[in-house]
């Protein structure tokens, strides 16, 4: 490796979707003086964390992958779990990553001061780099409710994103606490050998019917494989057929109509008991909450093994769950499918940036960054998949290599020797979430429903744009909404 006096130090934290996405893109543009710092055992992020039964990637894999690592050969449309994350795996090794790799390593401090980033993480390393890259993601800190008598319990409780390999759950009585995407998933997957399986759905979720167990041919991916620029086509393709969804999501027009009518109409052709119909219906609109895709949640929960339960949980007993109406309902084992902290990002690390101030002080009204990548009063750290990134609508690699790309525009101006510190200005920030606030408007995220979506401050942590929006506001730096400084302290622009 040849080191130039401007060649930047960088420190990349996480090893995910947002990490991998960005160490690959600093290396193709010639910056590889980087470590990526991962807290966990091993790449992959969510991939590596959840590994719960029923585990799949509800985005088609053919979409769901890196552009600059196309996989044709993918075994299914929508792949499991163990596959995505050996996809992961290879891509690390692939592009030479694994001597960058600081696994097992949390970053608890990252402090700016005169001498750039100082951090300091778990066994007592520390590190120093011109440029910090939180590529933390956003779900990774899982959420379980402290329900009275939790601690009583006397079986086996577990929650889906530390899931625990000894938990037998064959012919077990089994509960399973929520009903997002992944409470959806696990209620499939136990249900067909569970002896009962009690399902605690708060509240309930529209559930678009898909293939998802759907094969992909051998023969699809021969042709991806070999035919030239196939495999780019049908992943521009795929890209495109995205921004239909993002114009759903988006804007209320016919389009949106068709999807939540066809949400309706999974309802009532897969469940024909009008009671349980009627307790698996929600009060609020389709695609309002994270869409949730199955093609086999209906029936399991129609199953006579199976039970769905919508009272209100009051708490937990040696014994069981019991709810509102006083009924004990007795399992032998609890999975908490609850959820996440989503608006933590890199927190509960000690971050902080010029003149001292914490994240925690930066974001006391909730998270915030100027297009998602840049917070003012942190020079030199850029967040990939930060706040507002469009975990709803838009491709995450798509939007991951694009920030990483915008990075690298500023990490060219570094290594040209043109500033120091660059920093993102308040006014500039507030200018982006500003108009940010006002597309929420129309979005179907705002029509009434209560989604891990929402900050506590009532805002909607979500990309309101479409593509060709975010691509053109990370395309070419501007400077106007930069302080870029020399010697640490000149002001230069
Ligand atoms: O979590 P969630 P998730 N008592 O927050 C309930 C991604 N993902 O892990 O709706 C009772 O959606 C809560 O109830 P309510 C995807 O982006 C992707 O399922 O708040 N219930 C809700 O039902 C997804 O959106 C894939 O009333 C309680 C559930 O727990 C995101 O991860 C697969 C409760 C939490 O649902 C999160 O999904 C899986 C309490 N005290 C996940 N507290 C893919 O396929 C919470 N709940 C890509």
């Amino acid at each position: 490796m040849t080191m130039t006096p401007r060649d930047p130090s960088i420190v990349i934290i996480g090893a995910g979707v947002a990490g991998i996405a960005t160490a690959v893109t600093f290396q193709q543009a010639g910056f590889h003086n980087f470590v990526i710092v991962e807290k966990g055992s091993d790449v992959g992020g969510v991939w590596h964390w959840n590994r719960y039964p029923g585990l799949t990637c509800d985005v088609p894999s053919q979409l769901y992958q890196f552009s600059f690592a196309p996989k044709p050969d993918w075994s299914r449309i929508w792949a499991e779990g163990s596959e995505i994350q050996r996809y992961h795996r290879d891509v690390v090794e692939r592009f030479g990553l694994d001597k960058h790799l600081m696994l097992d390593s949390e970053v608890n401090d990252a402090v700016f001061g005169e001498q750039g980033w100082e951090l300091s993480l778990s066994g007592g390393r520390s590190l120093r780099a011109d440029f910090v890259i939180a590529a933390t993601g956003v779900l990774h800190h899982p959420f379980t409710p402290d329900i009275p008598g939790r601690d009583s319990f006397g079986g086996a409780m577990v929650h889906t994103a530390r899931w625990d390999d000894s938990i037998d759950t064959a012919h077990k009585r089994i509960a399973v606490i929520g009903s997002g995407s992944t409470g959806v998933q696990i209620v499939s997957a136990l249900q067909p050998q569970a002896d009962k399986l009690v399902q605690f759905a708060r509240t309930p979720q529209w559930v678009l019917w898909a293939p998802m167990g759907l094969p992909q041919s051998s023969v699809v991916a021969k042709l991806l494989g070999t035919v030239p620029g196939l495999h780019d086509r049908v992943y521009d393709a795929g890209l495109w057929a995205s921004g239909l969804l993002a114009d759903v999501v988006l804007h209320p027009t016919w389009r949106r109509t068709v999807v939540q009518q066809f949400a309706r109409w999974s309802l009532g052709a897969q469940v024909r008991d009008r009671r349980l119909r009627d307790k698996l219906t929600p009060d609020y609109e389709p695609l309002c909450k994270r869409q949730v895709l199955s093609g086999t949640y209906y029936q399991a929960i129609s199953a006579p093994n199976a039970e769905l339960v919508t009272e209100a949980i009051t708490e937990i007993t040696p014994t069981g769950i019991r709810t509102a109406d006083g009924v004990e309902h007795e399992v032998d084992v609890i999975v908490f499918a609850t959820g996440f902290h989503p608006h933590n990002y890199m927190r509960p690390m000690n971050l902080r940036g010029r003149d001292d101030v914490t994240i925690d002080e930066a974001w006391a009204k909730g998270p915030r960054a100027y297009r998602m990548t840049a917070i003012p009063g942190f020079p030199n750290l850029f967040t990939v998949l930060g706040p507002n990134s469009p975990t709803g609508s838009i491709s995450l690699q798509y939007s991951a290599e694009l920030t990483a790309r915008y990075i690298t525009r500023w990490l060219e101006r570094f290594r040209a020797g043109e500033f120091d510190t660059v920093e993102v200005s308040e006014e500039a920030t507030s200018r982006f979430n500003d108009s940010v606030a006002e597309a929420m408007g129309p979005t179907v995220w705002n029509t009434g429903c209560n989604s891990w979506y929402f900050t506590d401050q009532h805002t909607i942590d979500l990309w309101p744009f479409d593509r060709a929006t975010m691509t053109r506001l990370l395309s070419t730096p501007e400077d106007r909404d930069f302080l870029l400084t020399r010697s640490r302290d000149t002001a230069v622009i």
